[in-house]
């Protein structure tokens, strides 16, 4: 297949799975971190039934690594984040914000610890390994910070643990919620996490080295003939029913992790070291004046949110919609949306100014419960 509407160039990364993507159908792409990510296979309502009730496997190799090696890796990644990382052991995966100088969000990854001196950091849409580098080059710090070639396929859905087993064996079934193991594929060292960007259950194997992506593919393909796998990719409708935040969309570096609702993430008090604690020490003192806040969007499917939409009370701007979609599950249009502390409260009415115009929209606290 050519790409439609995208000009290709070695600038637009393909990934070790794009022909497989292909071959599957893929309808549209999105660009993250310079590289192809799937967004529609059959249709973004037919995917996300068929992710709820079955099991997809996704190309996410655009969730780039940066890998920190050396003495100073756990010292390097504890400047990164104000989350406390002293009791987290090599097998863990935390989700840990990363911020500036100013507490400014840069990245919201997943940390693999991978032992004492390595680890990677599966970076959201963010040139973060420039941040690192002059991070690590600035404090002198003894450690090599590069982009590996790990590429990210996540098996998400119901039936995903079935699907794993039958690749990968039984013990794959024991690997616990944002934990690992290294598994055995063809003669070939695999990362297993019980992780992925959706709440509907599964996996995310960093595939190391290329040459490996397609008969990796292909053998999942194979193995999911009876369990009504397909491909999919991270789900629009699902990941706002989730609660599942898109950097550069939902947030940005003018944004702190409180503002994002991801205080829980934060131990700024005890995360020594990190570079941006003193401002965030002084932001969580006072609290946020705006936040993050699930609302609901009355009316037909709204269109695509590819704009920030005005979220207005009594004519004035009180905050802005960053992502929408209709909800087949809950009847009605999910969104995500940043808004001021005088009209946070669950079940605040406020009007979204969308591009079909004017619809009620209301904070709507359970679609996400925490
Ligand atoms: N997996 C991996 N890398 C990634 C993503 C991923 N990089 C890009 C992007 N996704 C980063 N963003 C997120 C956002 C949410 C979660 C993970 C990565 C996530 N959050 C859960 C939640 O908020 O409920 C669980 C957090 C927890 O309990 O620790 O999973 O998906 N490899």
């Amino acid at each position: 297949m050519t790409l439609p509407f995208l000009s290709p160039s070695r600038r637009l990364r393909r990934t070790p799975f794009s022909d497989g993507v292909e071959a599957a159908g893929v309808k549209a792409y999105t660009v993250y971190n310079h590289m192809l990510l799937p967004t529609v296979f059959r249709s973004v309502e037919e995917d996300y039934r068929h992710l709820k009730e079955a099991v997809q496997i996704w190309d996410v190799a655009c969730e780039r690594q940066v890998e920190l090696r050396g003495p100073d890796a756990g010292r390097l990644m504890q400047m990164l984040t104000p989350r406390d990382l002293r009791g987290m052991s090599p097998g863990q995966c935390y989700y840990v914000p990363i911020v500036d100088e100013t507490g400014g969000m840069l990245n919201d990854p997943v940390a693999v610890k991978l032992s004492e001196e390595r680890w990677w950091i599966s970076i959201a849409d963010s040139d973060l390994l420039y941040w690192v580098k002059a991070t690590a080059h600035g404090w002198r710090l003894d450690v090599l910070v590069d982009e590996p070639d790990v590429s990210p396929l996540a098996v998400q859905g119901p039936k995903a643990e079935d699907l794993m087993a039958r690749v990968f064996g039984e013990s794959v079934r024991d690997v616990r919620f944002f934990r690992f193991g290294h598994f055995d594929f063809q003669g070939r060292d695999m990362v297993i996490a019980r992780s992925g960007y959706s709440k509907q259950g599964g996996f995310e194997i960093y595939v190391e080295g290329e040459d490996i992506g397609m008969p990796l593919w292909n053998a999942l393909m194979e193995a999911g003939r009876d369990l009504d796998l397909h491909a999919g990719c991270p789900n629009l409708i699902e990941r706002i029913e989730s609660g599942l935040l898109s950097y550069g969309n939902d947030m940005t570096d003018d944004n702190t992790p409180h503002e994002c609702g991801l205080g829980r993430f934060c131990n700024t008090q005890s995360a020594i070291g990190c570079v941006g604690r003193d401002a965030l020490l002084r932001v969580a003192k006072e609290g946020p004046t705006q936040q993050i806040r699930p609302i609901a969007i009355d009316g037909p499917a709204v269109p695509r949110c590819d704009k920030w939409w005005p979220l207005r009370a009594g004519g004035k701007v009180v905050g802005r919609i960053s992502s929408a979609a209709w909800s087949p599950d809950f009847n009605t249009n999910v969104a995500i949306g940043m808004v001021r502390m005088t009209h946070w409260d669950e079940g605040c009415v406020l009007e979204a100014e969308t591009p079909d115009g004017p619809r009620e929209a209301v904070v709507h606290e359970t679609f996400w419960n925490r």
